[in-house]
């Protein structure tokens, strides 16, 4: 397995989230990357693919607007993490926005998405870590992780949300297209539903989106990820929803699993993108389902049978202290 990580992804560091009518510290950490960096050897530099792949995926205003966004926060006078505290219910007509509290919560679904000093360089950097290993299929490679971080998968074309700045897994996918790796089909196993990759392919017939989550009825992210939404016009059947229990576990797990490989599979798939959360974890601090370690290498070596060209993208994950045994024990799976 190939594993790729830039240090520059750690400048991201924004101090507290709301959560639960309260602010609480920022799960998506630091301490997350150190985790998985120490549980796993021979990391390997990531190169510079520049904005293109980016705008390939994002709004040039988007992308924009989070490059300058602190600084435009720090313009206003104000100190601390850039945070929206209001949001245009359904969005309303595009409009030129004159301040930083206009766009940021134009541009974003949520308050668990602060913009710190660092946060447009690690997010820039986790997005060209999912770009160089994609590289690597490109070159042959059957397996490569990419450690990002910030994750990806609730950004939208021009929006942020849930921890996620650019969608990583997004852009891997428009560049495997684009060298000719493809048909793509991406799956995302984190806890929670990948809306953001959902809403950048949901009419586009040419890439296969498949989730597994938590109920959006019950969790997070809510809006996205019920079972009848199924893309539409010329994506219309290339998006599969498959919601599960808070509770679940491995056993109960599998059979989704299997479901939305078989998916994946009779689509015709070539690559395979992996939007990883460790977040499924019985001991994660902001979830509800209960797998263990031993599911993850089972998990993966299930996935592994597809037998595709794979780039496994890291999403989330938080019980800290097990985050990084618990991805090596995934990663561990493909190899087996
Ligand atoms: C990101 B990823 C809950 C506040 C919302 C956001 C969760 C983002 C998860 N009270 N928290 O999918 O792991
Ligand atoms: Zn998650």
């Amino acid at each position: 397995m190939k594993l790729f990580f830039d240090d520059r992804q750690a400048a991201h560091a924004p101090t507290r989230e709301l959560h639960n009518g309260e602010f609480v510290a920022y799960a998506e950490n630091v301490e997350r990357s150190r985790s998985i960096v120490a549980a796993l050897r021979d990391w390997q530099p990531v190169r510079d693919f520049g904005r293109e792949p980016l705008l390939a995926v994002h709004d040039a205003d988007y992308v924009a607007f989070l490059e300058r966004a602190y600084d435009s926060w720090l313009a206003a006078g104000r100190t601390g993490d850039a945070i929206g505290y209001s949001f245009p219910v359904v969005r309303r007509r595009p409009l030129a926005f004159d301040r930083i509290d206009a766009e940021i919560g134009a541009y974003s679904f949520d308050a668990s998405t602060p913009i710190a000093a660092g946060t447009w360089a690690s997010a820039y950097w986790s997005a060209q870590c999912a770009l160089t290993a994609l590289d690597a299929l490109r070159d042959g490679a059957l397996h490569a992780f990419a450690l990002c971080r910030p994750p990806g998968h609730h950004a939208g074309r021009d929006y942020m949300g849930g921890y996620c700045y650019l969608n990583s897994a997004a852009i891997a996918a428009r560049r495997a297209q684009a060298l000719g790796l493809g048909p793509v089909a991406i799956l995302d196993v984190d806890y929670h539903h990948g809306n953001g990759t959902q809403d950048i392919f949901y009419d586009d017939g040419d890439i296969f989106f498949a989730s597994i989550h938590a109920d959006p009825v019950t969790d997070y992210p809510f809006y996205w990820g019920h079972a009848d939404e199924r893309g539409e016009s010329a994506g219309e059947g290339a998006t599969l929803n498959l919601p599960l229990p808070r509770g679940t576990d491995g056993a109960a797990y599998r059979p989704a699993l299997e479901a939305a490989l078989g998916a994946v599979s009779d689509w015709g798939a070539r690559c395979l993108i992996v939007s990883f959360g460790a977040d499924t974890f019985s001991g994660d601090p902001i979830s509800s389902f209960k797998l263990e370690r031993g599911d993850y290498g089972e998990m993966a070596s299930t996935i592994s049978g597809l037998n595709l060209p794979t780039l496994i993208v890291m999403e989330g994950g938080y019980a800290v202290g097990d985050l990084g045994a618990n991805v090596a024990a995934f990663l561990a799976g493909f190899d087996r």
